[in-house]
């Protein structure tokens, strides 16, 4: 009885408000108050970060941080442990407390219509940030990130150059329901080859913690050499994970072809080893073209919709040449 009667009353405040605003859910962002010459000091930004889960995102947490440091932003950071829900309660609060632009790197695809019509009828844009969301376009101002398919099919390019006989591949997998993990599969599964199959599939949630006892079920499964010739993992951290498997079974450098994503210091390292054939890169270095995409929101500005970040496939022969020079 006392829920119904609350719901009525939201409903009735939900319909006052509305009306108050003269608008509803698809009304744009406005602009700042400042506008049109807020500068970066104007800038209250949140990123309610989904993790600490890999060195990938350890360097995406620092560019934001950093570069709030260098622009004066005033950035307010939260760690949701990869949980969706803590990542909405942290989007709510940044609501609450009227900050002038959300970044959000989403942990999963879908589940964000709510939370993003919340921003959006308090007027506040929201800036889509590494992984997509399935939510309607109109919900939210833009996406600035990697392109996963592309990352997949470049990864299914080199089982195919080194495979060219066919053969069997295993697949540790990211986050399950991530846009990263599922653009990378999904280009993968498009270009690689018909005479390559993927013999097994499994999540290890991006993390070397996680990635480890699934590449030891693999290989209680799976003779490697004989049932499978290679492996394809989402980043770095799970392959760094794997290969602690892989030693352990008595798995050489170079018995098996295998390519990872991000392009870290640690598959760098894993390349100058001989434990990686290619790694595919994903640049997490996203704060400083965030933020100038917030500032011209926050002016009034318009702004591209989809921003892809131009990446490459590094390889060993150079690898312990640029190992130095990566910053993450
Ligand atoms: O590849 C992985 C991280 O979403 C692109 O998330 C990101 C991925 C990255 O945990 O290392």
């Amino acid at each position: 009885m006392f829920r119904f009667k609350g719901h009525i009353i939201l409903l009735v405040l939900t319909a006052m408000i509305l009306a108050a605003c003269g608008g509803g859910a698809s009304e744009s962002a406005e602009q700042a108050s400042c506008a049109p010459n807020c500068e970066y000091t104007d800038m209250t930004f949140c990123y309610p970060q989904l993790g600490a889960e890999s060195d990938w995102r350890t360097a995406n947490t620092a560019s934001f941080k950093e570069t709030a440091g260098e622009l004066g932003v005033r950035l307010i950071f939260s760690d949701a442990q990869q949980k969706q829900e803590n990542q909405i309660s942290a989007m709510r609060a940044c609501i609450q407390q009227e900050v002038d632009v959300i970044g959000l790197p989403p942990v999963v695809e879908d589940g964000w219509d709510a939370v993003l019509t919340e921003a959006q009828n308090a007027g506040i844009p929201v800036i889509i940030v590494d992984r997509s969301v399935s939510a309607d376009e109109s919900l939210y101002a833009a996406h600035i990130g990697s392109n996963m398919v592309l990352e997949g099919e470049r990864a299914a390019e080199e089982f195919n150059k080194a495979m060219p006989d066919g053969g069997a591949v295993l697949e540790l997998s990211g986050t399950t329901g991530s846009g990263a993990a599922v653009g990378r599969a999904e280009g993968f599964r498009d270009k690689l080859n018909d005479n390559i199959t993927i013999l097994d599939s499994q999540t290890g949630n991006f993390t070397r913690a996680e990635a480890l006892p699934v590449m030891q079920a693999f290989l209680q499964k799976y003779t490697p050499g004989e049932d499978f010739q290679g492996i394809f993992i989402h980043n770095d951290d799970m392959g760094i994970g794997a290969i602690e498997a892989l030693k352990a079974a008595g798995v050489n450098p170079g018995d098996l072809f295998i390519v990872s994503v991000d392009g870290t210091r640690g598959g760098f390292q894993a390349m100058v080893d001989g434990w990686f054939q290619a790694d595919v890169e994903c640049n997490p270095l996203l704060g400083p073209q965030v933020y100038e995409m917030a500032l011209k929101l926050m002016n009034g500005q318009s702004v591209d919709r989809e921003v892809l970040t131009n990446e490459t496939v590094y390889y060993p022969d150079n690898a312990a040449e640029l190992l130095p020079t990566r910053k993450y």
